[in-house]
């Protein structure tokens, strides 16, 4: 029996990588099902496994799975109510974003930080691309990194083609395990190839993305960085989609409308159109911003209609 961290998934296939960073393939033995949790694959990117290897050690099979920190979910698919965890035992998630090719919405970065929130990983938001930007798309990185870092998530901005800001870059994942996200297309490839040259994971030009992008990841992978670290490479993740939330809860992952909340008249006050709300008082007022209500309102309308 050997222990490792499960480095790659793909259908059910594993790769586990041992203490000494030797790397087997696993399949998985029976049918686990970890914490109750409904999902289509029931090891992934991060866990700590047991397995056994075989006769000529060519290959293992993971016969345990050991408790998770934590972990990310998402729906496997629109209409489907079974979920996909991406993965487990996260220290941070950087939200990769971009104002231009491809741009990401403001409502992608809200659902990420909500679900993000809703499972306590930590958050941080990286503009890329920006050696690209007109000064319009500078005005409206400013305002996006102004809202957020008002909120509290840390906000910043760099171009992945500019050496100096790899640093940074460097200090943010050094030593942690980070899950990286954003829309297809903003660089999360290119940001681990910059980090760690030996990776050479596949990045398509911009141009064959054919405007919304074209997942060029399409698993998730965990590299191991050599400054101290990993981190989890994901595809463009579409459908990260809040799972098992209570419609009551979303507005606790916006934290400007959670710390509003405490002045409504209402306690159960879901700042709808209840009266004596001071979500929609601080609306008005524009301490909250129209963007990130706006938001609120899909996440909980989606809440409501389609996940249950
Ligand atoms: N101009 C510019 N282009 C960039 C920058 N960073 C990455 N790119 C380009 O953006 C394109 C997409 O990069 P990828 O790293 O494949 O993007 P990804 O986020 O991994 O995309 P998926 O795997 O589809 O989710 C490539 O052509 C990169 O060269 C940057 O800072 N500036
Ligand atoms: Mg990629
Ligand atoms: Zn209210």
């Amino acid at each position: 029996m050997k222990k490792g961290l499960v480095i790659k998934s793909a259908g059910n296939r594993y790769k586990v990588s041992d203490e000494k960073g030797e790397i087997t393939e696993c399949l998985i033995k029976g049918k686990f099902r970890v914490q109750g949790l409904r999902t289509t694959n029931p090891v992934t990117v991060g866990d700590n496994v047991l397995f056994e290897l075989s006769d000529d050690g060519s290959t293992g099979i993971i016969t345990g799975i050991e408790e998770r920190k934590n972990y990310i979910i998402r729906r496997a698919s629109k209409l489907s109510s079974e979920s996909q965890i991406i993965a487990a035992n996260i220290d941070q998630l950087i939200l990769l974003a971009s104002i231009t090719e491809p741009e990401t919405h403001p409502e992608f970065i809200d659902r990420v930080l909500v679900t993000a929130g809703a499972y306590s990983v930590p958050v941080k938001i990286i503009f890329n691309k920006t050696d690209i930007y007109s000064e319009g798309h500078k005005k409206k990185r400013d305002y996006l990194i102004g809202v957020y870092s008002n909120i509290g998530y840390d906000s910043y901005s760099l171009s992945l083609f500019n050496d100096a800001d790899i640093d940074l870059i460097s200090d943010l994942v050094k030593d942690r395990v980070t899950l990286l996200a954003g829309n297809s297309g903003v660089g999360k490839s290119s940001l681990i190839n910059k980090i760690e040259p030996s990776c050479k994971i596949k990045v398509e030009n911009i141009s064959e993305y054919h405007k919304m992008g074209k997942h060029t990841t399409t698993f998730a992978e965990m590299h191991a960085l050599s400054i101290g670290g990993y981190i989890i490479d994901t595809p463009g993740i579409k459908g990260f989609g809040i799972i098992d939330m209570e419609k009551e809860e979303i507005y606790h992952f916006f934290p400007e409308i959670f710390r509003a909340s405490d002045r409504c008249r209402y306690y159960n006050c879901l700042h709808i159109n209840e009266p004596g709300c001071e979500v929609k008082k601080q609306l008005e007022e524009g301490l909250i911003k129209e963007f990130r209500y706006r938001s609120y309102l899909k996440i909980f309308e989606d809440n409501n209609s389609k996940y249950r």
